[in-house]
């Protein structure tokens, strides 16, 4: 039981001022991550059947891979601080309402157009609800960034209640995927701060990249118009 408290021992010493004991902290602790990582749990395998259902049907996968991650405590008590959630440690139950990506998921696809294909099939699951959605495919951000990102909030059955929990989705092409991650490297190693001149140089080539997807796409379906199993979904 030791090493159970520990880490309740940890967050005290952090973010001091909670008003129950290290057991209830822990509780507290311990149900966030069971349900977060059950939730995305949920999910990964809700996409994994779509995606090979998918390839059944059409002899595609327009899946590439999944990438999940679930916030450090200390990562959602910092979040809330930026949220302005007062006494965040003794307010889990609005940190659950407002910050929606304490348990994320990236959905990278082979192409753009698999993006929505694949959101929208995901989300036609009737007990699935979305809270809110993003398109930064159509609207791209200031810094070049594209992705489309929504919070659903998916059913996890414990041993004696249903508990909806949310979970935020980034939906992403190869391409996509590849400038994000690039370019979330050189902000972290810049510590979040790029030169102007950079922050051109990356959204001209975040540009140029969005070019290069729409082009390998038109080639796929150049390439596969005579295949037997292949349609445009
Ligand atoms: P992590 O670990 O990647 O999740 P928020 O910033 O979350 O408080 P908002 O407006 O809901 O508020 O967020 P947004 O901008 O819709 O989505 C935030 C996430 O999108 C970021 O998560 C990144 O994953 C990704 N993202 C958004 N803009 C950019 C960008 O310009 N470059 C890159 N590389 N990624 C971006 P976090 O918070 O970075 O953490």
């Amino acid at each position: 039981m030791a090493f159970r408290y520990y880490y309740a021992d940890k967050i005290r010493e952090q973010f001091s001022g909670f008003k129950g004991t290290d057991e209830e902290l822990q509780e507290m602790i311990d149900n966030i991550s069971l349900q977060y990582n059950s939730a995305i749990k949920v999910l990964e395998t809700r996409l994994k059947i779509l995606s090979d259902d998918f390839d059944k049907k059409h002899s595609y996968m327009p899946i590439h891979h999944v990438q999940s991650r679930l916030k450090t405590f200390e990562s959602i008590m910092e979040k809330a601080g930026r949220y302005g959630i007062e006494d965040p440690i003794n307010n889990l139950d609005t940190i659950r309402r407002e910050i929606l990506d304490i348990a994320g998921i990236r959905v990278i696809c082979n192409y753009e157009e698999d993006l929505r294909t694949m959101s929208n099939i995901l989300l036609a699951q009737e007990d699935i609800e979305m809270i809110k959605a993003k398109d930064y495919c159509d609207k791209p951000k200031e810094s070049g960034y594209r992705s489309l990102h929504m919070v659903v909030a998916v059913p996890v059955y414990l041993v004696n209640r249903k508990k909806m929990v949310p979970v935020e989705l980034q939906f992403r092409s190869i391409v996509m995927d590849a400038w994000a991650s690039l370019e979330h490297e050189l902000r972290y190693k810049n510590k979040g701060e790029l030169a102007p001149e950079v922050v051109e140089t990356l959204k001209d080539c975040a540009e140029k990249l969005h070019n290069v997807d729409e082009k390998m796409s038109k080639v796929r379906h150049e390439v596969l118009k005579d295949d037997g199993k292949y349609s445009d979904y």
